[in-house]
């Protein structure tokens, strides 16, 4: 009586260890198959994510009488803030239509203007001091 009991727990043990092992062979070669198809996708969202962030904005300086820098290329509708750290009051001024205008920035303000959506160069000065020249264009 104490033989036929161990060999009937043997029994199920071989049994059911040879169900696992078919499980385990059936997930694994399922499992690469999916990894695969997800790692595609995943990088690429992953990369488009940082050029949509440096798309978000651009900065241009005034420093010294002079915009930093001079020429800047934008994509259109692309906001730009403009820093006047002088000490004396600026504007970044479009020429001809003025297609944009910051209007005047005091000493160490900041102002923002909203690139054109028209492909194009598009000069602009400061109208307080109209010697002072930059370059947006949006491409
Ligand atoms: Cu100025």
């Amino acid at each position: 009586m104490s033989l036929t009991y161990p060999d009937r727990v043997h029994t199920a043990l071989r049994v059911g260890g040879a169900c696992v092992l078919l499980a385990l062979a059936g997930c694994s070669s399922n499992g690469d198959g999916n990894g695969n198809d997800t790692a595609t996708p995943a990088t690429t969202s992953a990369s488009s994510a940082p050029s949509t962030s440096n798309v978000g904005a651009a900065h241009i300086s005034i420093k010294n009488f002079t915009f930093i820098p001079a020429t800047l290329q934008v994509r259109p509708g692309t906001k730009v803030i403009v820093e006047n750290q002088d000490s004396v009051t600026h504007t970044l001024t479009a020429t001809g239509d003025k297609p944009f205008d910051t209007g005047d920035i005091d000493p160490g303000e900041t102002a923002t203007f909203i690139a054109p959506s028209t492909s194009g160069s598009y000069p602009y000065i400061c109208t307080i001091h109209t010697n002072m020249k930059g370059t947006l264009t949006v491409s």
